[in-house]
């Protein structure tokens, strides 16, 4: 295993070594609760495999890439908010705030939000 896996707060959730609300998993993601939420409902939404940023998706990794966004509609569906309606963002680099490089992508819902999301 590459040294920066080895080290990533997210792979380690997904091995099981820090402890995480998990609400849904499958082969290819894992969502689980993040631990500081915006919203009545914040979910994120990664990648088993390590990829570090949008930015770092490789046109091969096309099927993983859609797994996370078929995988928030289940998500939505799982925490009550298919219907309400919700919001799926990324974060990538230093504009935008990105803390963990580790592909996640935030499913917030559960209240009205506004537009555009920042002051
Ligand atoms: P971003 O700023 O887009 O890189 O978002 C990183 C998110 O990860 C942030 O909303 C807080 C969340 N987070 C950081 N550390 C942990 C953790 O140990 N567990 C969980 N569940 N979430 C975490």
């Amino acid at each position: 295993m590459k040294h920066h896996e080895a080290n990533c707060l997210f792979c380690r959730i997904v091995r099981g070594e820090i402890p995480a609300t998990i609400v849904y998993r499958n082969e290819h993601v894992v969502a689980f609760r993040d631990i500081t939420p915006v919203a009545p409902q914040h979910v994120l939404i990664i990648p088993v495999r390590h990829i570090s940023s949008l930015s770092e998706l490789r046109p091969e990794d096309d099927a993983i890439a859609g797994q996370i966004l078929l995988a928030a509609g289940t998500v939505a569906e799982i925490l009550g908010i298919k219907e309400s309606g919700y919001r799926l963002l990324f974060n990538s680099g230093a504009d935008a705030m990105q803390s963990v490089f580790h592909i996640h992508g935030h499913l917030i819902g559960g209240q009205q939000m506004g537009w555009p999301p920042f002051p």
